[in-house]
């Protein structure tokens, strides 16, 4: 007789959005710009700085000013946690001075206090797809070393006035993604010319030092805190049982895993000199760098777990995954965003995951993105609980298969605005907002079918799915 699957009773249920994403009032209340503030038509298109089109993020779902009444739905769903970002450039708006600004301080303070009057813990990123315009213009970002000292002031004045608040951090949303989105992962420019990957290593190495640096810092001053590491890692599969497309994508999962490496298991790989020397990469290292990042290593592994894409054998990829490379798995349905559904393959990644780190996971993205409509005053999204429910069931057979997991945080439990693509018409939420592509709208919230079902899923901890 199976032993009845079942998720851990202190399991970590809720959802995660990002500041950029979610929150608006982008120059409120002494915020600077950040590089999000500059790219209208999504992370992924880079920096338009001189653009007048909408730039969505600007307002986005006005997080900023409802964040009392979307926590209240949050807590009516029974969250156990919530993920969200401080905006860097609303504590430090060039990211460079030495005084914080209070007003972006005091926010975040009410913010936290209105998730524990429900006991809501929070989730807190340090820096999600964004980083200040001033360091990256002037100073080069995360190519330059100098940014270890900014970030490290940023994460010592948070870690120290959030203290009783926050225990759990992550360091870097999707650190990997400095190869696909080097603006938005990395806060760094490609310049014409520039070795891309040498760019990318060197601000990837300064990033290690800082994350090291922060988690050293966080368990300082915070007593039980818990940094985490998270990647972006939905599946890749060969695109054919064909070794070479075998061995490829073997090697493009290992440049996502990578990052996860030297953040989790404290070293770099040997793998990474083969690549480094092919591209004519050396990156520059000071001091006690790797002792740093041998010392303070993540204490578990966030990861967002999409869908999965194939790989076929010499198709050009910029970065880990840079998307379907191969032919799209005929085994899968797609989202309408072309997306494939794999809820098997979460459960594959779970596993690959924990069998390389043997450290805690925790699922801190997943959802489906998708044009929502009202009819008759209602949205009846059956496709999202559809695709949730399939995915909790495989975290359930991870759980089964020894994968020590700590919690789900679904993305997007409200709408938000879309980090490929920059557009509010791709919606995830639990919670519709009344807010169009083209900036119109009232922000009022609405609950969807998917709030009262996800709202049981909690109540059960998973039970009958
Ligand atoms: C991840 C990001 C999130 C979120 C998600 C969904 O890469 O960490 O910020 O945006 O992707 O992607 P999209 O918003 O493009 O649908």
């Amino acid at each position: 007789m199976n032993k009845t699957k079942s998720f851990p009773k202190d399991f970590l249920w809720g959802g995660a959005i990002a500041a950029n994403q979610a929150e608006g009032a982008y120059l409120e209340d002494g915020k600077g710009l950040s590089t999000a503030d500059l790219m209208p038509y999504g992370l992924m298109k880079g920096i338009q700085e001189n653009s007048t089109d909408l730039n969505l993020y600007h307002e986005a779902v006005d997080f900023y000013h409802h964040y009392k009444e979307d926590i209240a739905m949050f807590a009516e769903m029974g969250f156990k946690v919530f993920r969200t970002s401080i905006a860097w450039s609303r504590i430090f708006p060039k990211g460079d001075e030495l005084i914080p600004n209070e007003k972006g301080l005091e926010f975040y303070d009410n913010l936290f206090d209105e998730l524990l009057t429900y006991g809501i813990e929070p989730i807190v990123t340090i820096s999600h797809f964004e980083t200040p315009w001033h360091l990256v213009k002037e100073n080069g970002g995360w190519k330059n070393r100098k940014t270890i000292d900014h970030y490290i002031r940023y994460c010592e004045t948070i870690f120290t006035r959030y203290k009783d608040k926050v225990k759990y951090w992550i360091g870097f949303n999707e650190i990997n993604n400095i190869h696909t989105i080097p603006t938005a992962g990395g806060g760094i420019l490609i310049e014409e010319n520039e070795n891309r990957l040498q760019a990318i290593y060197q601000a990837s190495h300064h990033m290690f030092v800082a994350s090291a640096l922060a988690t050293k810092l966080c368990q300082e001053i915070i007593t039980d805190a818990k940094m985490g590491a998270m990647l972006s890692l939905s599946g890749v599969y060969p695109n054919t049982c064909h070794p070479d497309d075998v061995f490829e994508t073997y090697e493009l999962r290992r440049r996502s895993l990578f990052f996860s490496d030297v953040l989790l298991r404290g070293t770099y790989p040997s793998y990474i000199n083969r690549i480094w020397d092919k591209h004519g990469v050396q990156v520059k290292m000071e001091g006690n760098d790797l002792e740093l990042i041998k010392k303070h290593t993540a204490d578990y592994l966030g990861f967002s777990y999409y869908r999965s894409t194939t790989h076929k054998a010499g198709t050009p990829i910029l970065g880990h995954t840079g998307g379907i490379t191969g032919t799209p798995n005929p085994f899968l349905e797609s989202t309408s965003w072309g997306w494939q559904i794999d809820s098997k393959g979460l459960r594959y990644v779970c596993n690959e995951l924990y069998d390389r780190y043997q450290k805690p996971l925790f699922i801190i993205e997943n959802g489906m993105g998708t044009n929502d409509e009202i009819v008759n005053g209602e949205i009846n999204d059956d496709y999202r609980i559809d695709y949730i429910k399939v995915h909790l069931k495989e975290m359930k057979e991870a759980i089964d298969d020894g994968v020590e997991l700590m919690g789900y945080t679904y993305w997007g439990p409200i709408d938000i605005v879309s980090a490929g693509t920059g557009e509010l018409k791709k919606r995830y939420g639990f919670i519709y907002v009344d807010r169009d592509n083209e900036g119109k709208g009232t922000f009022k919230r609405l609950k969807k079918k998917s709030f009262n079902w996800y709202k049981k899923v909690i109540e059960t901890n998973g039970a009958d799915l």
